[in-house]
């Protein structure tokens, strides 16, 4: 359990327009439908300052932000949510289903930025002060797919996104070199339809921690 609290720590990860949005929606939905106390929130963000921080990381266009100013960035938000939103609901028991979490950290500035791999996992400690998540569930979609999705809300591209397909292949290609040295990662297909991931997820939710969910969470549509 997360640093010894009693609640359950979930984090979805995937490149944009995996479908993680959507996911922690429908999960939310059914964690509320099934009566289990939860709490949701995204990464960067959650926080007063973690929202402000969000704005400058996705539309900063006075100049150049480098990799290192970046990361502490993310870092500095991620600081504020753990301790001001994450650890006090998992203190309460609740169940916390989170929009990207320290795998982003490493996927985009590890794998995307090229920032040292091991010196993030060092960095991310010091922001979680050693919180994990209990299960981290990766939508893995290819990243023309996710762009398509995108370009159909008319969605417009943020700082990351302007990386361009060279930097998201890497970050995907991050994800999925994580998920093989990570036992508490698990790939999920993100190019199923939304309903059908969603069962899968709100699945492996309740197989993984069965004491905490009653039985109609995991029945069809909870
Ligand atoms: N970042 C970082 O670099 N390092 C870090 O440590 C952290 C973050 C924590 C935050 O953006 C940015 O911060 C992110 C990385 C960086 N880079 N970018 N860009 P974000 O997470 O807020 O934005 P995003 O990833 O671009 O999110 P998104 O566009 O909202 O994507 P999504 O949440 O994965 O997808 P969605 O909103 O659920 O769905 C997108 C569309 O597809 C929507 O119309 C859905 O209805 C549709 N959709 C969803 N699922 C499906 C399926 N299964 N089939 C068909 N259509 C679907």
């Amino acid at each position: 359990m997360a640093g010894g609290t009693t609640g359950i720590f979930v984090v979805l990860e995937g490149v944009e327009g995996a479908g993680k949005t959507t996911q922690v929606e429908l999960l939310r939905q059914r964690l509320e439908r099934a009566g289990v106390a939860h709490t949701v929130g995204r990464e960067p963000g959650g926080t007063e300052l973690g929202e402000a921080l969000r704005t400058i990381l996705l539309e900063f266009s006075q100049g150049e932000i480098l990799p290192e100013s970046e990361l502490l960035l993310i870092l500095a938000a991620r600081a504020a949510f753990v301790r001001e939103i994450v650890g006090p609901a998992l203190e309460r028991g609740h169940v916390v289903v989170v929009d990207r979490f320290e795998l982003s950290t490493l996927a985009y500035q590890g794998f995307g930025r090229g920032l040292d791999v091991e010196e993030l996992e060092t960095l991310n400690r010091f922001a979680t002060g050693g919180l994990r998540p209990d299960l981290t569930l990766l939508l893995d979609v290819p990243v023309e797919q996710g762009r398509a999705r995108q370009e159909r809300d008319g969605k417009e591209r943020d700082r990351f996104e302007a990386g361009g397909d060279p930097f998201l292949e890497r970050v995907r290609e991050g994800y999925n070199t994580l998920v093989r040295r990570r036992e508490d990662v698990i790939l999920l297909d993100g190019t199923l339809r939304s309903e059908e991931v969603h069962e899968r997820v709100a699945g492996l939710i309740g197989s993984r921690f069965p004491e905490r969910f009653p039985e109609t969470f995991t029945t069809a549509s909870g």
